[in-house]
């Protein structure tokens, strides 16, 4: 009998569950359900939709289930940050308010009243985000007091999935760390810094790590299911399984996890968490086995995805090639914007946006699609190569190779690009990178792999990894 694996991978702009089997030494992946997902606006606040989300899930175990391809476990994965807060009754309080709602604004300066920056860069290691949940605690706590009152459990997306899925509440580290909660040292919460922030610490649980076993379906979940099937941690956090899936076992290379986000950086034992880092905004998000990632956030895919929604009519979906062959025709336009700059995080329109920070600056405005398509491109690789200094200069060390894993690897236009501008060999794939980071710690809980070097050379072997050029 088959042993089949899954992963339910939802990122930003859309879920995915891949099934996995080993076969003569090689991970075998399908596809099994692909759904969308982005934030509605509701109460004028963008929002998640958990429900359909949760549907979405036991629909795609129900697919494997009538494939014939039940899985013996399964791990889900999301995007950090997000959390939902439970009262005694196990019920969500208040709408899922997405990370990059505004509700946040301003809330740096309440928090520098409690904590200066300094300090809680050097207790957590978790680079300065409005939309980290240190804030987006802060701001409920003013907006809802009454939601931090009632509140019993603390729980981040995946967790919460996890839990309608078993009955089990799990908080797991690697996506904890996500949120600016948990001290980089000691590798809990810190309570002392919850203390110091007002939000109670009997909301947070024990802090498992990837390859813990949650639990079984509950009986009425499975017979929707139509299969029964254990639950399992994963590096919860998509960009934690992302960076497991990097095909290579030297330390020569910077990886670039490119989806909705483009994650840069690399791994590293310790976290780094000096004044200078600092000032680079920098992160070390906990991963598996307690490796951090150093890394930087860098607007990505999501600057696209936006200007693409905007040219999209009832009449024409344009699919990413065409786009890519629009961009071609302009490029050679001059402008550059900083991706990372805050009018690009939610704007009403996403092409004003590029429009408005190119005139602003002085900078000749794109008119086209093609030209506006273009100033990404040539932005999002000037802030790739920017952070390769850094990264560099960070470590002290020279690197060879970038490795591009996740959808955005495909996008070869935008490879050729980084490798123009920052002058390094680049290797593009796994496509699937998190939900193959996903499921290799499930085959590392079962024995499949004795370690993650061994697991992480059977990607390499296993997939079809192309050298840009
Ligand atoms: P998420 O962070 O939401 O999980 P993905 O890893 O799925 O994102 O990456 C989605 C992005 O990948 C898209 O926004 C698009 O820019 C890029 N992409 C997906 N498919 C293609 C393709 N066929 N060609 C070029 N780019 C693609
Ligand atoms: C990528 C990601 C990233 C976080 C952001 C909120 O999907 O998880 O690592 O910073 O979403």
């Amino acid at each position: 009998m088959m042993k089949y694996y899954l992963a339910v991978d939802i990122g930003a702009s859309s879920g995915r569950h891949i099934l996995a089997h080993l076969e003569d030494e090689k991970i075998i992946l399908e596809e099994m359900y692909r759904f969308t997902n982005g934030n509605v606006t509701r109460d004028g606040h963008l929002c998640w939709e958990l429900d359909r989300l949760f549907e979405e899930i036991v629909n795609g175990i129900a697919a494997c289930a009538k494939a014939g391809k039940a899985p013996s476990s399964m791990g889900i994965d999301t995007w950090g940050v997000d959390f939902v807060l439970l009262d005694k009754n196990n019920q969500i309080l208040g709408d899922t308010i997405a990370y990059r709602d505004s509700r946040t604004d301003d809330m740096d300066k309440l928090l520098e009243t409690m904590i200066s920056p300094e300090e809680l860069y050097e207790r957590t290691g978790i680079q300065k985000q409005l939309y980290n949940s240190i804030y987006q605690l802060l701001a409920i706590k003013n907006e809802h007091p009454e939601y931090i009152k009632n509140a019993e459990h603390y729980l981040m997306v995946p967790e919460y999935f996890n839990y309608l899925l078993t009955g089990v509440m799990m908080n797991e580290y690697t996506n904890a760390t996500t949120g600016q909660l948990v001290n980089a040292v000691t590798k809990d919460w810190d309570y002392e810094l919850l203390d110091r922030i007002g939000i109670p610490s009997k909301i947070f649980g024990k802090l498992h790590m990837p390859k813990t076993s949650v639990g079984m379906l509950k009986p009425e979940i499975a017979k929707k299911c139509g299969c029964q099937t254990e639950v399992i941690l994963p590096a919860t956090h998509d960009t934690g399984s992302a960076v497991l899936a990097v095909p290579a076992n030297d330390d020569d290379f910077i990886y670039l996890s490119s989806g909705t986000w483009s994650l840069m950086g690399i791994e590293r034992k310790y976290a780094e968490c000096s004044l200078k880092s600092m000032k680079y905004n920098f992160t070390n998000e906990g991963g598996y086995d307690y490796r951090f990632r150093y890394l930087k956030n860098i607007m990505g895919l999501w600057m696209l995805q936006n200007v693409r929604k905007e040219m999209n009519t009832d009449n024409k979906t344009y699919t990413f090639p065409e786009l890519i062959a629009m961009a071609k025709e302009a490029d050679g336009f001059p402008s550059i914007v900083n991706c990372n700059d805050s009018s690009f995080l939610a704007p009403k329109s996403m092409t004003d946006a590029v429009r408005y920070y190119c005139e602003r600056t002085g900078q000749k405005i794109p008119q086209s699609m093609g030209e506006v398509m273009v100033v990404i491109y040539n932005s999002l690789a000037q802030s790739y190569k920017d952070t390769v200094a850094e990264l560099e200069e960070m470590s002290g060390r020279k690197f060879t190779r970038i490795h591009v894993v996740g959808g955005g690897c495909q996008d070869m236009f935008l490879n050729q690009k980084i490798k123009t501008f920052t002058g390094k060999e680049v290797y593009a794939g796994p496509v699937e990178g998190t939900a193959l980071g996903n499921l290799m710690v499930q085959m590392l809980k079962d024995g499949s792999f004795k370690t993650l070097e061994e697991a992480r050379e059977c990607v390499a072997s296993s997939f079809d990894v192309k050298k840009v050029d």
